[in-house]
């Protein structure tokens, strides 16, 4: 089983991505001869643990000058832990989503979700059996921290799995709903509007009564384009900035559920933008539909710099 199988064998083929601020890299290689993406990422000191960290922990001094100086500080393992992440038989669009890649946006009318994007995630998004596994309770079943069963405003609440739990700093859950008929923000309309208000209200009521964190510490957004389309809300601590939360991907669960108020057509009819990777072949078919935004021309930056846009 997953839980058994060791990264011993991982084989590093190629780095996809790698970030020294977000202390995290993303890894491709092979493990018993099957593709893999191992993601190894530190994550925050915990405030609860430091006087345990500087009680326990052995210090290495590095420099002394005047009244500074550094160290190597090593703590105890389990102060000491790194989160990784494996996904394993990886797809190529695994790798291709985790390999930093330039983006470009896309503006999406109605049409031309109905035309290009529909029939493209149709063939070719990924799979999401894991979310059918948490539905049918066959994988991550305890982890779940709240649901309400109901056929057509119910959801389930658990913690993502970019979230360890060690610590509420970077705090991430997501709500995926029961319904299976719902892929993502497009297929929203007023009726639905039960259904977001139910995951908003007993989502924020879940949270603040197990970790004790009020909705106004928490950011709750829909991702456009999603990578998975069956419909779920991501829940974040305000204060962590969550990769994907900003503006041209997240959109904020009040502001939707105000626009099906408005307007019951709002996600059938409006233009939405989000950006897309290079090598994305969604991106290839705006191209080849003539929808990409100045794919026309070579952008000039009138700095005497020509911006290739081979990538387009
Ligand atoms: P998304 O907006 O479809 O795509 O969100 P993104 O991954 O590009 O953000 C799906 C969310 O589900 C992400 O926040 C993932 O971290 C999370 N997620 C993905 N998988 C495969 C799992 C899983 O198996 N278990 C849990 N708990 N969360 C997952």
């Amino acid at each position: 089983s997953a839980r058994e199988s060791p990264i011993s064998g991982f084989e590093t083929r190629r780095i996809l991505r790698d970030s020294a601020r977000e202390k995290n890299i993303f890894v491709h290689g092979k493990i018993d001869d099957q593709e893999a993406v191992v993601i190894l990422e530190k994550t925050p000191i915990r405030q609860d643990t430091l006087p345990e960290m500087f009680k326990t922990s052995t210090l290495r001094l590095e420099m002394r000058n005047d009244i500074y100086s550094t160290y190597h500080l090593q703590p105890p393992s389990h102060l000491n832990e790194i989160k990784t992440t494996v996904i394993c038989p990886a797809t190529e669009k695994h790798v291709k989503k985790y390999l930093r890649q330039e983006t470009f946006l896309i503006e999406e009318s109605g049409d031309d979700y109905r035309n290009i994007t529909l029939p493209y995630i149709s063939s070719k998004s990924f799979s999401v059996q894991w979310v059918h596994n948490i539905l049918e309770k066959r994988a991550e079943a305890d982890r779940i921290v709240f649901e309400d069963p109901d056929a057509h405003v119910g959801f389930v609440l658990l913690p993502d799995f970019k979230w360890d739990q060690k610590q509420l700093d970077d705090l991430y859950l997501i709500a995926i709903v029961h319904r299976r008929d719902l892929k993502s923000l497009r297929s929203l309309t007023s009726e639905d509007l039960p259904l977001l208000r139910n995951i908003r209200e007993k989502g924020q009521e879940a949270i603040q009564e197990r970790y004790g964190v009020p909705a106004c510490k928490l950011r709750a957004f829909l991702h456009y384009q999603p990578s998975y389309y069956h419909l779920h809300v991501h829940f974040t601590s305000l204060d962590y900035e969550a990769p994907g939360c900003g503006v041209e991907r997240a959109h904020l669960l009040s502001d939707v559920i105000q626009n099906l108020e408005a307007d019951s057509a709002y996600y059938w009819s409006r233009s939405l933008s989000f950006p897309l990777r290079a090598d994305d072949a969604l991106l290839l078919k705006f191209r080849e539909a003539g929808k990409l935004m100045d794919s026309h021309k070579e952008i000039n930056t009138g700095y005497g710099f020509q911006w290739d846009s081979a990538g387009c």
